[in-house]
């Protein structure tokens, strides 16, 4: 058998100052949809993740958390690469930047591009925040520090610089040689653009960052940045040794849009000046947005995939992200839509065409699929449509295309839901014939739906193997070359897989209130003991985690939380979430936005005016998207745990403290 063509793509190595969020999950979801799909194309496919972990921000965060540099990022490593595991986004190879192969490949590098005159010493004059010990990129004199406000001086180190200037043209000849290289073409030519206007060379060490791999022999020179970074796509397959592992060059590199220069001007050039062979692709897409702002912890907006993985199922997210934005693009990301997505997609379009052929092959056919006979024009057109969807969904994915790859998919399984609806298998009788005709209703439907199951393998790893099963189909779904798939390889005779759960329908607010509790609980582990809206009572899980009668706090520990008297100014229903009611708290010194579970048993007008009992030093929250800054004391009565708000049948002054 011919040796399998390799495949070599790799995700951006991540930065450790925080963990996954949905944007580093869509890159590395690309990646392994990618990888699965090249595998069922006849790939050797070899994926690439990993921690970028060297520089100040890290030497800073250490320092913080009271512990040495190589102590935190091994931790931050071992956060990402268990949350991906868990996420079943592990890749072949996950490289840190402190990993000894990975310096060693640096240093190499270095020093090919120093022999072949591509290095030089020089210095290097910035702003720099002796506060901070760093230089501030792109700060002018006068100019204060962006992280702690302080004045910056101007500052001259030694450093050793990269000649990128002396790659414009063969950087230009290489673009305009490849075509490919850079996509999406829009991103082409403003890189093309940006090279045209000339290039300066390139600061690649410091010698004011201690955290950094250190140039042999000229210490205290570390690498810098980019050098360190780009070079960790070739540590991770081979390094100086890469030709005996035969991966490199990279096929594709996924990147988002904001890391595009890094990828397609400083990298092929490090390569050429070092003689090595340049990646064949750098595709860059764009960013989720969420309020269409770019996310940030700091602004309470960032959206964890735990949670909606926990709720609704990888697949689920995995199909949302393809889906919903067209590859290359900006896209928003929101809870509603994803539910939305889910409910009607996957619940409502696969999953429940799978049950319910199944289900009919189960009472009809006594659960082994039967063969077709000769098919009418209605089966035949179906087949058609489906051979059809081959072609075009896979020409889609070639092109990374994957929503309209979807989108032609979602079409087959449409066709099969009105061709069902049509011919009405559940309305033939028991005669001969029309036990034929329903023999070729349900193998004609299964035959469709064994294709589409195929086909969304790569996005829909988990379910479509469950489908696969449920077919009764031989060995693995991802075992199915693409390159061979057509209509009328159903296995027939073989008896069905065990019924099962595909992606159950969920109710939205439930879900989305569900899913943001769990994100809650998971970026203020804290401050968000329970999995419920904001008032002390859970309205809907009813029970808020109290610690076991046995555990005791200190008086210090209830010292932390300070409560106030707070009086409700207005109230009003959030369009989508049944129990919630956002409301404004004057507190004293400030009126705050609160949203809390008790819609269900107030009217908002009852409220206004009401001195409540308010938890004011919580971490701000997202509740249905709308911030919740603080927390409405209630009593939860009963076993569905209705809420009874705390009041006070005195005067009470608004903002007194509770003790
Ligand atoms: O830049 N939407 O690491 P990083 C879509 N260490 N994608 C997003 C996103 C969003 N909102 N936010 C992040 C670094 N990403 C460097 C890379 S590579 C040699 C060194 C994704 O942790 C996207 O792929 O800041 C983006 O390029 C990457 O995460 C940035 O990750």
């Amino acid at each position: 058998m011919p040796a399998k063509p390799k495949f070599y793509l790799t995700t951006p190595i991540y930065y450790t100052n925080g963990l996954p969020h949905i944007g580093h999950t869509y890159t590395t979801v690309v990646a392994d949809v990618i990888r699965r799909y090249k595998r069922m194309r006849g790939y050797q496919v070899v994926m690439t993740t990993g921690t970028d972990e060297h520089g100040v921000n890290v030497e800073r965060a250490a320092k913080n958390a009271g512990v040495p540099e190589s102590e935190f990022v091994a931790k931050m490593a071992d956060a990402w690469r268990a949350l991906w595991e868990e996420l079943g986004l592990s890749a072949e190879e996950f490289v840190r930047t402190t990993d000894l192969r990975h310096v060693r490949t640096v240093q190499w590098l270095f020093k090919l591009c120093r022999e072949n005159g591509y290095v030089y010493k020089g210095h290097y004059t910035g702003q720099y925040c002796i506060y901070d010990n760093a230089f501030v990129n792109d700060a002018k004199p006068g100019d204060n520090c962006p992280d702690c406000g302080r004045p910056t001086e101007t500052l001259t180190e030694e450093n050793y610089f990269f000649k990128l200037s002396a790659f414009q043209k063969p950087l230009l000849d290489f673009y305009k040689k490849n075509p490919d290289f850079i996509q999406p073409e829009s991103r082409k030519n403003e890189i093309v653009s940006f090279v045209e206007g000339g290039l300066k060379d390139l600061s690649i060490t410091r010698t004011t960052v201690r955290w950094g791999i250190p140039v042999p022999g000229e210490e205290p020179h570390v690498f810098y940045v980019w050098f360190d970074a780009l070079t960790a796509y070739l540590s991770a397959v081979g390094g100086p040794d890469y030709e005996k592992r035969g991966m490199w060059p990279a096929d594709l590199h996924l990147v988002g849009k904001d890391i595009i220069r890094f990828h397609t001007v400083y990298w092929p050039a490090f390569l050429m000046a070092a003689m090595l062979p340049v990646p064949k692709q750098v595709w860059a897409h764009g960013w989720f947005l969420m309020d269409a702002s770019k996310m940030s912890k700091s602004k309470g907006n960032v959206v964890l995939p735990r949670p909606i993985a926990n709720m609704l199922g990888m697949d689920a997210l995995r199909y949302f992200l393809l889906r919903e934005v067209a590859f290359g693009q900006d896209g928003n990301f929101s809870y509603d839509a994803l539910v939305t997505r889910y409910n009607s997609d996957l619940a409502n379009g696969l999953g429940n065409l799978a049950s319910r052929t199944a289900a009919m092959i189960e009472k009809t056919f006594a659960g082994k699929i039967p063969k077709a006979g000769k098919l009418e024009a209605a089966d035949e057109a179906l087949a058609r449509e489906t051979q059809a969807g081959i072609g075009e969904v896979l020409d889609y994915f070639e092109k990374m295309n994957f929503a309209r790859a979807l989108e032609s998919l979602w079409t087959v399984i449409a066709a099969a839901d009105k061709y069902l609806t049509t011919q009405k298998p559940w309305s033939l009788g028991d005669s001969e014939a029309d036990m034929q005709r329903k023999a070729n209703i349900l193998a004609t439907t299964a035959e469709l739906l064994r294709i589409v199951t195929v086909l969304a393998h790569p996005v829909l790893p988990d379910s479509t193997a469950k489908i696969w099963t449920l077919l009764g189909q031989p060995g693995s779904v991802c075992a199915v070359e693409l390159d061979g798939l057509r209509w009328g390889q159903l296995t027939t005779g073989a008896p069905l897989g065990k019924p099962q759960t595909l992606f159950p329908r969920v109710e939205k607010s439930e879900a989305i209130e569900r899913i943001e509790s769990m994100a809650n609980e998971e970026l203020n582990p804290s401050t968000a003991p329970a999995p419920a809206p904001a008032t002390a009572t859970s309205a809907g899980s009813g029970a808020a985690a109290a610690p076991a009668a046995s555990e005791k706090i200190g008086i210090e520990d209830f010292a932390k939380v300070e409560m106030r008297v707070g009086q409700i100014k207005t109230a009003e229903r959030i369009v989508g979430a049944d129990k919630l009611l956002k409301l404004t708290v004057d507190i004293g010194t400030e009126i705050r936005q609160i949203c809390a579970g008790i819609a269900q048993f107030y009217e908002p007008d009852s409220l206004i005016g009401r001195k409540v009992a308010v938890v004011t030093n919580l971490a701000p929250r997202k509740l249905r998207g709308v911030v919740s800054n603080g927390m409405i004391i209630a009593a939860s009565v009963g076993p569905e745990g209705r809420p009874v708000l705390a009041g006070f049948p005195e005067d009470v002054e608004i903002g007194a403290r509770l003790k």
